[in-house]
């Protein structure tokens, strides 16, 4: 029986504080509504593969702890969907449908589905009291088989974000933490302890693209903040941090680890790469298709009679426009896959456009002003 699946990446559902990125949560809703009609005559699989749910970003009472434990996703969870009540619902109307799914990969801002009061906190607030239907909701990790197409949200191929799902909880440490708590590579240290107290201030500074060229845009003292200081918290981790607090694995720098973040930040090397690593996997594999998302671009492009699938991210981002002198809001996509056992029938990457207005610099904190850098 042919089915209609439905793939979405990079939501980043926040706690509604500076820091979180999801801005057209209608936009969203409507657009998954726009589909709703596919169920009278087909099965939905909706894949929602991976940075669905940015634990990364939110803070935890007004901090960013390093450690983070079951209570402390938990709390993240509930003040999201406090935040986001009109995602949750549109969820539940999706799997009222009837003949639909959720399938919830993990991806790198939402390690945290990994727990299973996260899991079973998910179903409750999507199902509410409809627990039988507990079965519609799937939580299949990392990776998502669905006939041909493998779902993965691209973390587990980038260098910088992988990690060992058996080790990913990682048991309490005597005389460091009383329990268990992600164990999340390095950078997570960066973020918390540096990087988001920035993007607290400049909140729309991390949206705007491209990154190389937004560099020479801030302005003096944020700049400072972004690169000197990042340059010296990561010396520090290295020859200092770690050491102070030996016993904790998640301060460990190791000096391949710390050879692979100075290579890039010294380069000025923003992006993340992995689509040769998506390209060898598909190539490698039975799958017809792989779907993935993380680095916020989309495309959809065939290779040797398979097909590549990226979804973009649903935050507000923004690319400058060299033309108008103006930040344009970038489009948002999803993917669209009619399929059966036997064959894929359609494939189609789905644009939809941003209803934010574009910025001018000076809308954006952080920046020089306009006649030292724009003329
Ligand atoms: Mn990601």
């Amino acid at each position: 029986m042919k089915k209609v699946t439905l793939v979405f990446s990079d939501i980043e559902v926040g706690t509604g504080n500076n820091t979180d990125d999801f801005v057209e949560e209608k936009l969203f809703c409507d657009t998954l509504k726009s589909n709703f009609h596919y169920h009278k005559k087909y099965n939905i699989d909706l894949v929602l593969n991976g940075d669905i749910f940015d634990f990364l970003k939110a803070p935890y009472k007004n901090s960013y702890p390093r450690h983070v434990t079951e209570k402390i996703s938990l709390w993240k969870l509930e003040h999201m969907h406090k935040a986001h009540p009109g995602f949750f619902e549109t969820l539940t109307e999706f799997i009222n449908l009837g003949n639909t799914r959720i399938i919830f990969v993990i991806g790198n801002h939402d390690y945290d589905i990994i727990y299973s009061k996260i899991k079973k906190q998910l179903r409750k607030l999507i199902l509410k009291d409809k627990i039988k239907m507990k079965k519609k909701i799937i939580f299949p990790g990392f990776e998502f088989k669905s006939y041909q197409v493998l779902f993965e949200h691209g973390s587990q191929m980038d260098q910088f974000f992988r990690v060992d799902p058996s080790t990913l909880i990682h048991p309490k440490i005597q005389t460091v933490i009383e329990e268990p708590f992600l164990l999340v590579p390095w950078g997570f240290n960066a973020l918390k302890e540096h990087l988001l107290i920035i993007k607290e201030e400049f909140p729309i500074l991390e949206r705007v693209f491209p990154k190389d060229k937004i560099i020479n845009k801030l302005n003096t003292q944020v700049k400072k903040r972004v690169i000197f200081d990042t340059f010296f918290y990561m010396l520090k981790s290295f020859f200092y941090t770690q050491f102070r607090y030996k016993k904790d694995k998640l301060y460990n720098f190791t000096w391949n680890d710390f050879k692979k973040y100075m290579r890039n930040f010294l380069n000025k090397d923003y992006d993340l790469k992995f689509e040769d690593k998506a390209e060898m996997k598909l190539l490698s594999s039975r799958f017809k298709v792989i779907s993935y998302g993380h680095n916020h671009l989309s495309s959809l492009y065939k290779i040797k009679g398979k097909y590549i699938l990226n979804t973009t991210t649903w935050r507000d981002e923004y690319e400058y426009s060299e033309e108008t002198k103006t930040y344009k809001p970038l489009k948002k996509s999803y993917g669209f896959i009619l399929h059966d056992k036997q064959k894929v029938y359609d494939i189609k990457l789905i644009y939809v456009k941003s209803e934010q207005k574009e910025l001018k610099p000076s809308d954006i904190r952080g920046l020089k002003p306009i006649s030292q850098s724009y003329k």
